[in-house]
């Protein structure tokens, strides 16, 4: 993979199918209105986005009725085929891919494009409050958002709308980092495949330097495997990010977030980019939801190169 790439591919994935709330679909728009594209320009990067937002609607289908608890299966599988062939023919110029959300289910898509193209080297950090690691069967709630990456594990079983996943993402290769409200199925789940991760526990017992750096010594010990970052909101404390729809207290701070982004970046190894789960349409005025898509954009800046000094 090209370890410096110079041309980033921005997506902006309007969709809130996964789960129950309207407006994380509004997350792209609103960060694209705060100058996120030439925020990305003024780092150095050439960007190619086709300015479209909307294309995913029309994939809605006429009638999607549950699957046992599971919610707009059909629109939500869809999505995520759409989002993953968009990110692996990216990728596959060379690209350098951000995804900007929409709700976590569209992880499924993002990952889906990066493994396609990157195979089973390719690590996934995955940074949220949540381990998003539901099967269909285990999930209380049927919202998709909370199920992504049992499909990459292939540990998901058949689903109308996901027959097109190839699961090729190995257990090994995934770390999580400040995990806090994760259900009893999920730490099943994380314990029976061995999975790696850092929840806020180990934030404050360690320090996020240490964290991010055994995180990657972890899914990367050389340094020279692809990585993608999934980076949700809600990884972030409530009084940081607090217009997303899960919020849960505890989160990492402000710095933190930043620090897990620019320590990634100085890898060089970053191959895509997701930050998810805002939505302008939660938090308790103006200035909490602004504040949350002004830290959406810093988040990407930070992970696309910016540093402080
Ligand atoms: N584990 C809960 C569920 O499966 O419904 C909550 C999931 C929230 C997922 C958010 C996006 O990260
Ligand atoms: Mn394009
Ligand atoms: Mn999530
Ligand atoms: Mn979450």
């Amino acid at each position: 993979f090209i370890k410096s790439p110079s041309s980033v591919a921005v997506l902006g994935v309007s969709f809130s199918g996964g789960q129950p709330k309207g407006g994380v679909d509004e997350g792209p728009i609103r960060m694209i209105e705060h100058g996120i594209l030439d925020q990305i320009k003024d780092l150095g990067w050439k960007v190619d986005h086709d300015g479209r937002l909307d294309h995913y609607k029309d994939l809605e289908p006429a009638e999607d009725p549950d699957i046992g608890i599971l919610k707009r299966p059909r629109y939500v599988g869809a999505v995520s085929k759409a989002v993953s062939e968009a990110v692996e023919s990216h990728a596959r110029q060379g690209q350098m891919v951000l995804t900007l959300g929409g709700d976590h289910s569209i992880g499924l898509g993002t990952v889906s494009g990066s493994t396609a193209v990157y195979g089973e080297d390719t690590c996934l950090i995955w940074v949220d409050a949540h381990a998003d690691i539901n099967t269909p069967d285990s999930t209380d709630s049927g919202n998709l958002h909370g199920c992504p990456i049992s499909w990459m594990l292939g540990i998901a079983g058949k689903v109308e709308g996901f027959e097109w996943v190839q699961p090729r993402l190995k257990p090994s290769n995934l770390v999580y980092i400040g995990l806090r409200d994760v259900d009893p199925a999920e730490k099943r789940i994380l314990r029976e495949h061995n999975i790696k991760a850092f929840s806020m526990f180990e934030v404050d017992k360690y320090g996020i330097g240490k964290v991010v750096e055994m995180a990657l010594d972890h899914v990367n010990p050389d340094r020279t495997k692809p990585i993608h970052l999934s980076f949700d909101v809600d990884a972030l404390d409530p009084s940081v990010a607090p217009a997303t729809g899960t919020p849960v207290r505890g989160g990492l701070t402000f710095r933190e977030g930043h620090y897990i982004c620019e320590a990634i970046a100085e890898t060089k190894c970053l191959v895509a980019l997701d930050v998810v789960e805002v939505n302008p349409l939660l938090g308790s005025d103006e200035a909490s939801w602004q504040q949350t898509v002004k830290i959406g954009c810093s988040l990407v800046r930070s992970a696309l190169g910016e540093t402080l000094l």
